[in-house]
């Protein structure tokens, strides 16, 4: 029945994304066959030890406990383009990147899951802190204090000679104020700019959840800077999601989310991708999520049984050449709900040999979706209003009232456009059951603000009607609750 739904409906979707590129680190080859041109890899090194500590106004002290496995992350203030590598066992890094750009460094801990940003200078009476340096050769930033309880890290000593001043970000006694909610807070007094962290709240735009800071989050209503992609062979990458629930349905979000990962080559590249894998998956479903259905994905070669394990299948993505676009590309349930901040990272392998590397970060979570609370004055009721049960009625029009969905702090998720999607359904006797139409009416519903939205159609023959409440976000990724009417 997902299936169907999935064939039937466009995209409906329940967490979007932000995406950035980086070179492949170390792994960056020269290609020998292919004609895509690998980005070029830095030539200087940016180096440091990540120890576990607490940062504080005393001066930052020597960490005693090596933080390994974590992902150091430095994104190019002007170009948006991010490099990065992983701490070793003694909490050591080095990422190769390109001399004279300025950076802000961040770090994504072993769960694939953003931690926070790196203050290159500060102290505990800072109301602003720097987080940007210049390095020219390469530059061991020495010890850096990973402070858990407060989201951020600190070298011991500022790295004085490469700071650039210029970049900074608002602080709260010298903690950036985007540190610890993935910059999804929204804050007042502060002027949009340019640059990797538009919002100056030390979250660069990559892995910040509300990169301008206007209270909606990113891609809800407009796609984010960080969705361009920067690649001479991949078009674009990114997540859509939807939720598409049965109305009186028991399952809980994690079992509904369909999330489909894409990889779109450029047109004329795509047969310079050899493969495509996620390197970095977030431990919230790195363990649970399965694979699904491919016939919505044109049933690519080679792609798992339903109900595979992921994770027993390398995290792999499968070229499609059967869309309208080809790409690689995997559906999935996870299973379990993400978290805010959860990263993934994705490698796309060529042909000529060396990979890409590009960051996908949720930046908003449903656990909840768009249905009807009542209609014609009358609460639903779960039993009633199924595809086998309908609800029964006698008025010759269907108001409803209809909920919006709920983001992961139970609060409303402000930027969504509005639909209800309705027509009337043929019973399919051998299944018993009333079946989504295959060709629907939709009309936009205007969002006055408040918490339900209302919506009137017109049922003047005696027939079984299909209603649903459409959420959607800019790029089309939508969700509802699909219920039935039968006018007597
Ligand atoms: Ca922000
Ligand atoms: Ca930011
Ligand atoms: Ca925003």
């Amino acid at each position: 029945m997902f299936n169907n739904k999935y064939l039937h409906l466009s995209f409906v979707i329940c967490s979007f994304i932000i995406i950035a590129m980086v070179g492949c680190g170390q792994q960056e080859t020269t290609p020998t066959t292919t004609t895509t041109t690998i980005p070029s890899a830095g030539s200087i090194a940016l180096s440091g030890q990540l120890g576990a500590g607490t940062i504080s106004s005393a001066g930052l002290t020597t960490f005693t406990v090596a933080v390994p496995d974590y992902s150091v992350v430095a994104v190019d203030n002007s170009s948006g383009q991010s490099y990065h590598g992983a701490s070793d066992s003694a909490g050591n890094f080095s990422i190769s990147v390109p001399p004279g750009s300025s950076y802000q460094v961040s770090l994504v801990n072993g769960n694939a899951k953003y931690f926070g940003p790196v203050v290159m200078a500060g102290d505990s009476s800072s109301s602003e802190v720097v987080m940007g340096i210049t390095p020219s050769t390469d530059t061991n930033l020495g010890t850096i204090v990973v402070d858990t309880s407060n989201s951020y890290a600190q070298p011991s000593r500022a790295p004085s000679a490469i700071l650039n001043s210029t970049d900074t970000a608002v602080a709260t006694s010298g903690v950036p104020k985007g540190a610890g909610n993935t910059g999804k807070t929204q804050l007042t007094g502060i002027t949009t700019r340019s640059g990797s962290d538009m919002d100056k709240d030390g979250i660069p735009n990559l892995f910040d959840a509300d990169e301008d800071n206007d209270g909606i989050r990113n891609g809800v209503a407009s796609t984010p800077t960080a969705a361009t992609v920067t690649s001479n062979t991949v078009e674009s990458v990114m997540i859509s999601s939807n939720i598409w629930a049965d109305h009186g349905t028991t399952s809980p979000a994690q079992d509904l989310i369909m999330m489909r990962i894409h990889v779109i080559p450029k047109s004329g590249y795509e047969s310079d991708i050899a493969s495509v894998e996620c390197i970095g998956v977030p431990a919230t479903i790195n363990s649970v999520a399965i694979i699904w259905d491919s016939s919505s994905l044109g049933s690519p070669t080679g792609y798992p049984a339903e109900g595979t394990l992921w994770s027993s299948v390398n995290y792999n993505l499968y070229k499609t050449t059967t869309l309208p676009q080809e790409q690689w590309t995997v559906l999935l349930i996870p299973k379990a709900i993400m978290t805010v901040g959860d990263v993934f990272t994705v490698r796309v392998h060529f042909v000529g040999g060396g990979c890409q590397d590009f960051f996908i970060t949720t930046s908003y979570v449903l656990t909840d979706w768009s249905k009807i609370e009542n209609y014609n004055g009358t609460t639903m009721s779960t039993t009633l209003g199924t595809n086998s049960n309908p609800v029964t009625y006698s008025a010759s029009s269907l108001n409803i009232e209809f909920s919006k969905p709920l983001d992961e702090d139970g609060n409303i998720l402000a930027g969504l456009n509005y639909s209800v999607r309705y027509a009337t359904s043929e019973y399919d006797a051998g299944a018993g059951r009333y079946l989504v139409p295959s060709n629907v009416t939709e009309t936009p519903v205007t969002d006055s603000g408040g918490s339900t939205l209302s919506f009137s159609f017109s049922t003047v023959t005696a027939e079984t009607y299909y209603a649903t409440p459409v959420a959607e976000s800019s790029d089309g990724q939508r969700n509802g609750e699909e219920t039935w009417f039968t006018k007597q």
